[in-house]
């Protein structure tokens, strides 16, 4: 064989052996074959010395090319390998940015955060939305538009906190609900809740602090009932205490609503029979509610003949205190890990925020 015939066959042998390469292991080896120490192109290189002087310049640029040629042909199959491979694995690992992260123990939830948290999932998956307000009200919204005048007893500085005459800090979160119905120019069905911070001027002990949570709902639409309110209820308190939970109502006074009512569960301790929790009864208070009164409904902008609405407050330390059984409320204040580590949301990975 002449040396044009041999880089031929060498160009010939690396067409027949890349046809059906598909790998980055065989490519590797076909490289040593046609490139390495002891390869084919470099063993034709050493017949050089060889040749007669004239002949050697011209077989040199011959060679060359034949290495580059080599070289090209490897380097574009190797990139059509790494493409391929590639492609392969993206088809496997599919990634679902959607799925939740891991959580990461970065401390605790706070009992009152993870009530009010449960009750806002639960009423937004009702269509529900979560309505927040100033802390420092004018007392118009907190009061007057309340349906409690000038004079109320409520009204007193002695049961409020009085920032100068007309502003206080707002004594519940309902004048959140007022400010909703007044924005509410189109008169569009209201489905809301308010939580939040609210002050009363308490003397503190076991059972009563003078800045504590509320969370306060407010429905207003044509045909609303006395129905929809104990149907709501019923739901919440399953969400809070469990499912075979009833509610039982007791008529009360408001000075916001008409007819006003007394909201009690079912004892989540003894299921109704009798215990020391809901003291022999099989009953616990945990709410007030009502058909929004209709003065209320008129001073913010509603028929009284068309609309109709219920509302209901809920105390959130009441709640915490039921349901993990705390009996001083100045725990939920005093930054004491040891209380708020037994909330400790961190599971271990587990993505699920445990109830
Ligand atoms: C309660 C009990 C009963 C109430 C009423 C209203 C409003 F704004 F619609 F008039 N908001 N919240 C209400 C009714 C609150 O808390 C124990």
């Amino acid at each position: 064989m002449n040396t044009k015939e041999q880089i031929e066959k060498i160009k010939n042998d690396l067409e027949a052996k890349t046809q059906n390469l598909d790998n980055m292991k065989d490519l590797n080896d076909l490289r040593v074959e046609f490139l390495g120490k002891k390869g084919v192109v470099t063993n034709l290189s050493s017949i050089m010395k060889e040749l007669p002087l004239e002949e050697k310049k011209d077989f040199g640029k011959t060679l060359n090319e034949l290495r580059n040629y080599v070289e090209e042909t490897l380097t574009t199959l190797k990139e059509e390998i790494e493409t391929r491979e590639l492609n392969k694995r993206l088809e496997k690992e599919s990634v679902d940015v959607t799925l939740p992260g891991t959580k990461l123990n970065v401390g605790s939830i706070h009992p009152i955060t993870k009530i009010i948290n449960e009750v806002e999932d639960l009423f937004i998956s009702m269509g529900y939305d979560v309505e927040e307000g100033p802390e420092v009200e004018n007392d118009l919204y907190n009061f007057e538009m309340l349906n409690l005048p000038a004079g109320h007893p409520a009204r007193d500085a002695q049961d409020s906190f009085y920032i100068n005459e007309e502003m206080l800090l707002r004594s519940q979160t309902s004048p959140v609900q007022v400010r909703t119905m007044l924005k509410n120019k189109e008169k569009s069905p209201i489905r809301i809740i308010c939580p939040g911070k609210v002050y009363r001027k308490d003397n503190d002990d076991a059972t009563h602090s003078h800045e504590f949570h509320q969370i306060e709902g407010l429905v207003v639409d044509r045909n609303i009932s006395m129905n929809h309110l104990k149907g709501t209820l019923e739901i919440l308190a399953k969400s809070l205490f469990g499912e075979n939970k009833e509610v039982r109502f007791r008529p009360s006074f408001f000075p916001f609503t008409e007819p006003s009512v007394e909201v009690d569960l079912t004892c989540f301790k003894c299921g109704g029979k009798g215990c020391n929790i809901c003291k022999g009864t099989g009953w616990i208070e945990v709410l007030g509610a009502g058909m929004v009164h209709p003065n209320v409904l008129k001073g913010c902008g509603y028929d009284p003949k068309i609309y109709t609405g219920f509302a209901f407050g809920v105390g959130v330390e009441r709640i915490a205190m039921l349901k993990y059984e705390i009996s001083d409320i100045r725990e939920f204040y005093t930054n004491n890990m040891k209380f708020l580590e037994q909330f400790n949301v961190y599971e271990g990975g587990d993505t699920n925020e445990s109830k």
